[in-house]
């Protein structure tokens, strides 16, 4: 397989990721998006004298996000397709800075075709700094995806966090360390609205993985890498929940009493402690 350069490291490296989630059946025509918060020095390096590198017309936020101020985004463009990322990488992606104390945004590179950011612009943003304040700056992508096992849940589950949770956890020894702060639900709202942004905000202070109910997964990690293969995991144990309620429903599940020894076991690979029910009294 050639393998895909660009001038940018940063496309360099998310351009092949935003591939495979559509090779992956995440990311049909122009559904999803994902942003990834920069350092600003490296991407004013890497654009020094890049043809194109021309900073365009400022425009407003619908949000505020002062704590982002200054901060540079990677971001995929409004109506682009996952597929054509490293065909043709400066249509697909721009790359933008907030400006003005938060309230607007400046772009400095791509969206050749005169695009502009995803519709999901201004979630992301508030899932940004939501999540760089939890995570202490660890933190720097989200990924949204329209991941088809997972949606299928939201059609047949209560659309309850703990069920999901559980489920999921319940599934694959792994899933309680890759994601011990489990999934949480967003209620079924018009994508690209402030409403969703807000509705998300509230469940990203206590997750990097939400539900978009009905519409798809919303989550934060710190590297290309590491968000695919969060977004990856979760995909994979909602595929086994799937089949099991097709098969008839669980006759059982990870049992709590595991579910506790794992992450007990785990600990140090954790990004924090779960949320289990207590063990019984002895
Ligand atoms: O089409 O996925 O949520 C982009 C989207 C909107
Ligand atoms: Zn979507």
């Amino acid at each position: 397989m050639t393998r895909f350069t660009h001038d940018i490291p940063f496309v360099e490296e998310l351009a092949p990721m935003v591939y495979r989630c559509w090779q992956m059946g995440w990311n049909e025509a122009n559904g999803g998006n994902v942003s990834w918060r920069l350092p600003a020095e490296e991407v004013e390096a890497a654009l020094k004298g890049l043809p194109g590198a021309e900073p365009g017309p400022v425009q407003p936020l619908p949000q505020p996000q002062p704590t982002l101020d200054g901060d540079c985004f990677l971001v995929t463009g409004s109506g682009q397709f996952f597929r054509h990322a490293p065909e043709r990488p400066d249509e697909v992606f721009g790359i933008v800075r907030i400006v003005a104390g938060g309230t607007a945004y400046e772009p400095l590179w791509g969206y050749a075709s005169g695009g502009r950011p995803t519709s999901e612009f201004a979630t992301h943003l508030v899932g940004h700094a939501t999540r760089k304040r939890v995570s202490n700056g660890r933190e720097r992508i989200i990924l949204h995806c329209h991941v088809p096992e997972f949606i299928a849940l939201s059609f047949l589950m209560p659309l309850e966090t703990r069920a999901l949770t559980m489920a999921l956890w319940q599934k694959m020894p792994e899933c309680i360390v890759i994601f011990p702060d489990g999934v949480r639900i967003v209620p079924p709202l018009l994508p690209g609205t402030v409403k969703i942004a807000e509705a998300s905000a509230v469940e990203l202070e206590k997750s990097r993985v939400i539900s978009w109910t009905h519409h798809g997964i919303f989550a934060s990690e710190a590297t290309p890498d590491s968000v695919f293969a969060l977004v990856e995991t979760v995909e994979k144990a909602a595929a086994i929940h799937r089949r099991v309620l097709s098969a008839g429903g669980p006759q059982r599940g990870i049992e709590p009493a595991l579910l506790r020894e794992l992450a007990e076991n785990f600990a140090s690979m954790m990004v924090c402690r779960p949320d289990l029910p207590d063990a019984p009294e002895a």
